[in-house]
């Protein structure tokens, strides 16, 4: 007998009602507290052992009219980063085919752009397709899309996008004044409708205050859906960016390691779902403070010794910390996708 019953989504969808006052409240838990609550969400729908291994590569650097004060690439910044065209499509696969060697399985394409041009979407598009040919997830992150640039965008097949909220609403204009909140809001919201799964996070450790970074979780757990990933970059300071010489400048600016995992933690417990990705940062930091970021949630990296223009951490030191911490990289589907799969096949079933 055929089954027409509506199957019930077998995951909930995670809570997307939380108050400032709930996040500000998890982040004043003592700390063993707050870990625990963490690694608990984190065990309820992701394997603690495995961490998932995504590339970077800049497809187009420098050279970028947006003066987001962190940027390195902003044409505004002296920071002596070249400005470049968009690579060719033939070598962009060939690094692709290096990363899927080295392990990795989602490979992560930025621009320098405040937005694509339309001319610049044929070659784009061509990446995306040979990426995915080698069986790598593709990620893009282009600056702001129209509904017709993230419609061809999903057309081609790309997985995720990128585009991060950086900071709390209230403060987003002392970072960039080149665009709005909303702006970023609007792209969001058109990654999501096109059907392209979302990576959404920002950058802790640029001078803002507690409520800051309650307000940067409240405004990503409070989407209409979480994002499937959630990247938290720890600031590099670059020499010659506004930010980077402003904490230079600043004895004890560099954010507070316990903080930083307080803000892994609350990602984890608000969006349990969630891909948390300790992403810029890790070059200069501990294997301690790692292994706690690993503990509160954390379950992806970007591996290899480059993000786009910064050091990372590279392959040997990575091995070396997944040695010592058992850690091994994640293999499957993540939770969020698979969650929102069931839900759409609940409504597919129900029609
Ligand atoms: N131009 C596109 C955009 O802004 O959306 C894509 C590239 S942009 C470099 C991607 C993200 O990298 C930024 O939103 C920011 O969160 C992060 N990022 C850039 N420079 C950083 C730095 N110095 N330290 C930490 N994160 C950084
Ligand atoms: C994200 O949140 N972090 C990555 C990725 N998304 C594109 C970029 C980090 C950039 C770090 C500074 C640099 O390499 O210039
Ligand atoms: Fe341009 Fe993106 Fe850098 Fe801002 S973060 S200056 S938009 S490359």
């Amino acid at each position: 007998m055929q089954d027409t019953a509506i199957r019930p989504a077998t995951r909930p969808a995670p809570r997307t009602d939380w108050t400032r006052e709930e996040i500000a409240a998890l982040f004043d838990l003592p700390f063993t507290d707050l870990l625990f609550r963490a690694a608990e969400a984190h065990r309820a729908h992701h394997r603690a052992d495995e961490v998932q291994l995504c590339t970077l590569l800049s497809i187009k650097t420098g050279g970028c009219p947006e003066d987001c004060g962190y940027c390195s690439q902003s044409a505004s910044a002296e920071s002596g980063v070249k400005a470049t065209k968009l690579m060719d499509v033939q070598a962009v696969l060939q690094s692709a085919a290096q990363a899927k060697d080295a392990g990795s399985q989602r490979f992560c394409m930025g621009a320098a752009w405040r937005n694509p041009k339309d001319r610049d979407m044929p070659a784009i598009i061509e990446m995306i397709k040979g990426v995915r040919q080698m069986g790598m997830e593709t990620c893009m992150t282009l600056g702001m899309l129209t509904p017709a640039q993230t419609a061809q965008l999903a057309d081609a097949g790309l997985d995720y996008y990128n585009h991060n909220i950086d900071t709390s609403p209230e403060r987003y204009e002392e970072i960039t004044t080149t665009r709005t909140f909303a702006d970023r809001i609007d792209t969001l919201a058109n990654v999501r409708n096109a059907g392209i799964n979302v990576c959404s996070g920002g950058i802790v450790g640029m001078g803002e205050t507690r409520a800051d970074r309650v307000g940067f979780i409240h405004a990503l757990a409070t989407l209409p859906a979480h994002p499937e990933s959630v990247p938290v970059n720890a600031l590099v300071p670059i020499k010659g960016t506004v930010l980077g010489d402003m904490l230079a400048d600043t004895p004890l600016a560099k954010i507070d390691d316990i903080e930083f995992v307080r803000t892994v933690a609350v990602a984890r417990i608000t969006m349990p779902l969630s891909m948390v990705r300790l992403s810029a940062g890790r070059e200069s930091m501990s294997d301690a403070t790692q292994a706690l970021c690993f503990l509160a949630g954390a379950n992806s990296i970007f591996t290899g010794d480059r993000l786009l223009t910064a050091a990372n951490a590279g392959d040997d030191a990575d091995a070396a910390l997944f040695a010592r911490l058992g850690l091994k990289p994640m293999e499957g589907e993540e939770p969020a996708r698979a969650a929102k799969a069931e839900r759409s096949c609940a409504g597919a079933c129900a029609a």
